[in-house]
């Protein structure tokens, strides 16, 4: 298993649009399920999307447990059914790392997806596992969760998040300065 690198905002490839997974059931499928998961739980995460390990095609791995026991694969998953009730959560995301606000979305959701086998299943979710279903989901379609917030508070993020990867530039080449 290996450890993969999370795009952070505002990388343009967070906006590709995933696409659907043809073949189940490989051992290339399971070894980007098993490495997401692993990168998910390294972070950690309660959630990671394909798209934020620049892989663009419709997979999520999520586990809301604290202790880390119930892994959650979603290959093409599907919204069927979102509730009128609405929830607004917190969200973190890791590709947009020491940034938590509230997003208002469905309650509860029914998802129709497979696993890395190819079986159909389908879920209700509420609580955290609504909301992290629904913010992967929007990871697949290109979206990060900052884009529900007012242009003034995606702007402050998007120049912080920019000036703390030059940072981490400057550093790296510093150290690689200090290696030669
Ligand atoms: O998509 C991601 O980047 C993962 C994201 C999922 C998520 C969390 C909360 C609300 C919506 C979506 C995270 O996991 S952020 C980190 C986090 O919330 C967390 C980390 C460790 C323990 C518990 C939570
Ligand atoms: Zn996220």
């Amino acid at each position: 298993m290996a450890l993969l690198k999370i795009l952070r905002y505002p990388d343009p490839r967070l906006h590709k649009v995933a696409k659907p997974v043809t073949e189940f059931g490989t051992e290339r499928l399971r070894k980007l399920v098993a490495d997401m998961a692993e990168t998910m739980y390294d972070a950690p995460g309660v959630g990671l999307a394909a798209t934020q390990v620049d892989v663009h095609e419709r997979v999520v791995t999520i586990d809301v447990t604290e202790d880390q026991s119930q892994l959650l694969v979603f290959v093409n998953p599907e919204i069927v059914w979102a509730s009128e009730e609405k929830q607004v959560y917190d969200e973190g995301c890791l590709s947009v790392p020491g940034i938590y606000d509230g997003v208002e979305r469905p309650a509860r959701v029914k998802v129709r997806a497979f696993d890395a086998d190819g079986k159909e299943f389908e879920i209700e979710a509420d609580g955290l596992l609504a909301v992290c279903i629904q913010h992967e989901m929007d990871h697949l379609m290109g979206k990060v969760f900052v884009e529900y917030l007012s242009p003034l508070k995606r702007n402050r993020i998007k120049a912080k998040l920019q000036k703390e990867e030059r940072g981490m530039e400057r550093d790296a080449a510093q150290r690689a300065g200090g290696r030669r």
